[in-house]
């Protein structure tokens, strides 16, 4: 039995025949070119030296699933099919067209099953590289080929996208010989992110300092597009590339600039630019860019484009799903435990708001985590966690009811006294508590100090912004009422808030992020 019969001679021949060797099954080369059949033969591939294009040459095979003529002329390749197909009526063939255009390919594709034109092939593979398409790869290696070196800054207490993208970039900037750091503000302390960094052993470099980054020769921001929002860098510093997915709110200036806000992540950006230049990357930093895209989408279920499933198939193979699984489960810190377990036993519920004061914070990244576990409660659409630490009081919301933006929420009932800020669906505040905790050392009634600052402020907003208090507060329904009236603010609530902050809080960024983005530091 022969699996796939070769016929013809050129190159192309030796090297389909040199893969196929690896595959299961057998190959068969059958060319008339006496120097292409020895050297096929020192390789180990089975060749007779015949003519292809003779019948009484191919008699000699049975059972052959597919026929393949690749010969460097194409009227060789329409002969050598007809020669088979007189043979095996049923077999599945393909045939190299060649580069004369002497044969007409009508005929061509009338007979053979499938034919390659390399002149199609070469023209895409052109396009892709010289046309449109290709022109931002093209600029972003020259500016990369004219650095020496590049610190690429990700938004400030960086999520998996922004990490993974910041990866992803210095590994394009490294082939072009330009030394490139990732380099990032504020911290990495939920420990999913931190899992994530050092399984997949990431290099990052944690700056205090902007100075630190003058003495690079380049800057690249990834997952945030402006020096001065959201990273700790002076406004005016120079900027000489971007990559983000967030829609500005003013115009970006640098010497590279790719926006693109219809894909769900960076890193959905990176995979394309690892693709044009041609790179591999390590399996780290493959299944670093899966996880990001995978973190951002949440899970493929948020703001997903075709982009970036097309993004995820293609880092799929290389990807290790079983580190994957290992930094999505991570341990949880006893700290952590301990706010989750207080928000659970201190909770109060109003309608469809729950409302819990976890007390001092040890960890104020788990004051998020405990916000999402309690929003998972039945007929609870709205989770509200507070605690306090270092003289400020610090919130986090969670929504999954569509009637109330808790963005606005907080914003209406702490701007004032303190930051607030966020999305739709997850917000966060932070109210310095100033004179309040330095006056009074008992610890209980700065909890009551602390409850009734946040619960009573944000139920009175709530009532006024959302309904998410539910049916039994009456403020709830009318404002419900209201906001049906006007689905236009509504409609610009949602798209504003859930793109507009350059950076946004992902579940994962946790706490940090959320203190830091929410709270009123954004533009
Ligand atoms: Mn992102």
């Amino acid at each position: 039995m022969v699996d796939r019969l070769i016929l013809g001679s050129g190159p192309l021949v030796s090297s389909v025949a040199g893969s196929l060797q690896e595959q299961s099954g057998t190959v068969q080369v059958v060319t008339a070119d006496e120097k292409r059949a020895e050297s096929l033969h020192e390789t180990g591939v089975s060749v007779f030296k015949l003519d292809p294009t003779d019948p009484a040459t191919l008699e000699r095979f049975d059972d052959v699933d597919v026929v393949a003529a690749l010969d460097t002329a194409g009227e060789h390749n329409l002969a050598a099919v007809r020669a088979a197909q007189r043979v095996f009526p049923d077999v599945y063939t393909l045939a190299y067209a060649g580069n004369d255009s002497a044969i007409d390919d009508a005929a061509f594709s009338a007979i053979v099953d499938r034919v390659i034109d390399p002149g199609r092939v070469t023209a895409q593979f052109v396009m892709e590289r010289a046309g449109d398409a290709g022109r931002q790869m093209r600029q972003l290696w020259r500016i990369l080929r004219e650095l020496d070196s590049l610190a690429v800054v990700t938004h400030d207490n960086p999520d998996p996208d922004a990490i993974a993208s910041g990866v992803a970039l210095a590994t394009l900037a490294d082939a072009t010989g330009c030394d490139a750091e990732v380099c990032y503000f504020g911290s990495i302390n939920h420990q999913e992110n931190r899992a994530f960094v050092n399984v997949l052993n990431l290099e990052l470099r944690n700056l205090t300092e902007s100075s630190e980054v003058e003495r690079f020769d380049g800057l690249a921001l990834v997952d945030h597009s402006r020096p001065g929002v959201n990273d700790q860098l002076p406004e005016e510093m120079p900027v000489d590339i971007v990559i983000d997915h967030h829609p500005p709110r003013t115009p970006v200036d640098a010497r590279f600039v790719d926006l693109r806000s219809d894909v769900g992540a960076t890193s959905t950006l990176l995979v394309d630019y690892l693709d044009q230049f041609g790179l591999d990357v390590s399996d780290d930093v493959a299944t670093a860019l899966l996880f990001g895209i995978h973190v951002d989408t949440q899970a493929f279920s948020r703001e997903v484009s075709q982009r970036d499933f097309l993004a995820a198939a293609t880092l799929t193979p290389q990807a290790d799903l079983a580190t994957l699984e290992r930094i999505e489960s991570p341990s949880i810190s006893p700290p952590t435990f301990e706010t989750i377990a207080a928000a659970i036993r201190n909770r109060r519920i109003e309608g469809e708001i729950l409302l819990s004061s976890v007390g001092r914070l040890a960890d104020r990244d788990a004051l998020a985590q405990a916000a999402d576990r309690l929003l998972m409660l039945e007929n609870v659409t709205t989770s509200v966690v507070y605690g306090f630490a270092d003289g400020t009081i610090y919130v986090s919301a969670r929504a999954r009811s569509t009637e109330i933006d808790l963005g606005e929420t907080l914003r209406d009932a702490f701007g004032k006294i303190g930051s607030a800020g966020g999305h739709v669906d997850m917000a966060g505040a932070q109210i310095t508590m100033g004179v309040l905790e330095a006056t009074d050392e008992r610890e209980e009634s700065l909890e009551q100090i602390v409850e009734s600052v946040v619960a009573d402020r944000f139920l009175e907003a709530a009532d006024t912004y959302g309904g998410g208090g539910g049916g039994h507060r009456p403020g709830a329904s009318a404002a419900r009422r209201r906001r049906r009236a006007a689905p236009d603010r509504r409609e610009r609530a949602q798209n504003g808030a859930r793109r507009q902050d350059g950076g946004t809080e992902r579940r994962r960024d946790g706490g940090g992020t959320e203190r830091r983005r929410d709270g009123g530091g954004t533009e």
